[in-house]
């Protein structure tokens, strides 16, 4: 392949990278050693790197491209905006236009009584207002002591103090002083790995009745809100069993606890609805969004509140909250705009009738590869857990994450952008992957697989 030439060569660019750039979740020493790979361009489903390598980016970037790369209606529209109103605040009683005009489209498209929305930059500052909002809406109502909110283990919920705080990722928590007061746990809906010999249903409730046993330990009048993804992300795709939702739902509703859904992920199409919460059936009182509100054009996350909370906490003075993005012209009109396209290409049913089953279809077929021990997907998140031993979904001897980083790389090699969590590889592609790009995205999947099987079985760590 040719080099694109508008730039510095590529080494360059790494030891410039590696000498200013600290990286989210990674180990500074070993992007100095390795260098991360320059991505330069996009377009549709496709990245282009700084050696001209046309990857297919089955990530969405980061779980958030739902319309594809390259779209000039959102850079047309921020164009406009910046020119217009660049920038201006939403506190002290001023507002303006591509605030008010998302506020509204949110809160028609948004279902049940979640008609008010309070912007943030990302999916984390928004968690950081939820964990606020729903002690002060308690406190409102004379119960301030109703304050601790339960989360899962292994659920993501971002990185700020607040959002990781809720988050149940040990490695994050080991760091930095983690987590908060008041922030309680239970385990998550993961069938495929703490099932054992209990049937999806039975174990669905079982983990669902976590809460109850939680809420009952702790007591009532002290729990403000559960908190959860409709289907873990960061956590490896893990989708729960069938009765996992509405058992949550039935114990939400029986004890008086605010139900937090993080949507951050799931809305805006993924899981084939609108919202995750349509899929599975919930009916959250406060909704976390942001990544495909915008699909990753422009930041910009908030928390969408019903009718009940919202009316609460407008009477008893102010909300001593707020960014300085709050409600950011350019990121509100990039995301209407967004909005406007996913509504009228019909993408989330494009998604739920045509391309979500026929990649289900293929995935699912994936689950016959001797490396797989299971395949789930639903509508455009997919998980492939990799095990030695499918009938016993055992687990490698090997440390966990051995055997999922080689195939990451060789996804990597294949010019394929499929993470690794643990040993499970997940895809969330852009909603809009055309059936012609799933069979290379699946082809791709394919030929890593294979070659990571070839690979541990002549090194000996299948097993
Ligand atoms: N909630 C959920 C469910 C998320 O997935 C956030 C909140 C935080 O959003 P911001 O915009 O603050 O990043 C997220 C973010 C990964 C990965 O490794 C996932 C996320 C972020 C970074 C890495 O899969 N999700």
């Amino acid at each position: 392949m040719s080099a694109i030439t508008n730039h510095l060569p590529t080494a360059q660019l790494q030891a410039l990278d590696a000498a200013h750039h600290m990286h989210p979740f990674s180990s500074g020493a070993d992007i100095s050693a390795n260098g991360a790979r320059v991505i330069i361009s996009a377009d549709g489903v496709t990245l282009t790197d700084s050696e001209g390598e046309k990857i297919l980016d089955a990530m969405a970037g980061l779980w958030c491209v739902n319309i594809g790369y390259g779209r000039r209606e959102l850079a047309d529209v921020a164009a406009r905006q910046m020119l217009q109103l660049p920038y201006y605040n939403t506190f002290f009683k001023t507002t303006h236009v591509p605030a008010i005009a998302l506020a509204k489209r949110l809160a028609d498209l948004v279902p049940g009584p979640l008609n008010h929305v309070f912007f943030a930059g990302s999916g984390s500052e928004a968690n950081d207002t939820n964990i606020r909002l729903v002690r002060h809406y308690w406190a409102a109502k004379d119960k301030p002591e109703k304050k601790i909110i339960i989360s899962r283990h292994n659920a993501y919920h971002g990185s700020t103090i607040g959002g990781a705080s809720l988050g149940g990722m040990s490695g994050m928590h080991a760091q930095g002083g983690l987590p908060i007061p008041d922030i309680s746990y239970i385990d998550e809906p993961n069938w495929y790995a703490d099932g054992g010999d209990s049937s999806p249903d039975d174990f669905g409730l079982e983990r669902a009745r976590q809460l109850e046993a939680k809420i009952a330990e702790l007591g009532e009048d002290k729990i403000a809100a559960f908190i959860a993804e409709p289907v873990q992300g960061a956590g490896g795709v893990i989708i729960p069993p069938a009765t996992y939702w509405p058992e949550i739902q039935r114990i939400c509703d029986a004890h008086d606890i605010l139900l937090i859904v993080d949507e951050v992920i799931c809305g805006f199409g993924r899981t084939g609805n609108w919202f995750g919460s349509e899929t599975y059936g919930i009916r959250p009182d406060i909704m976390t969004i942001a990544k495909g509100l915008s699909s990753g054009y422009a930041p910009i996350g908030g928390s969408m509140v019903s009718d009940e909370i919202a009316d609460t906490v407008a009477n008893v003075g102010d909300f001593n909250h707020g960014y300085t993005y709050s409600g950011h012209p350019v990121a509100s009109a990039v995301a209407l705009e967004n909005l406007r396209i996913i509504e009228e290409e019909n993408i989330v049913q494009t998604v739920r009738d045509e391309t979500g089953p026929y990649l289900a279809q293929k995935w699912k077929q994936l689950g016959d590869h001797p490396l797989v021990g299971e395949a789930d997907i639903v509508g455009m998140m997919g998980a492939l857990a990799l095990s030695p031993d499918k009938s016993a979904r055992a687990p490698f001897a090997a440390d966990k994450g051995t055997i999922g980083l080689i195939c990451r790389d060789f996804c990597f090699a294949n010019n394929l952008v499929m993470r690794h969590v643990g040993d499970r590889m997940i895809i969330s592609p852009p909603l809009v992957i055309s059936k012609g790009d799933i069979d290379v995205l699946i082809e791709r999947v394919v030929k890593s697989l294979d070659q990571t099987y070839e690979k541990i079985k002549a090194d000996g760590l299948f097993k």
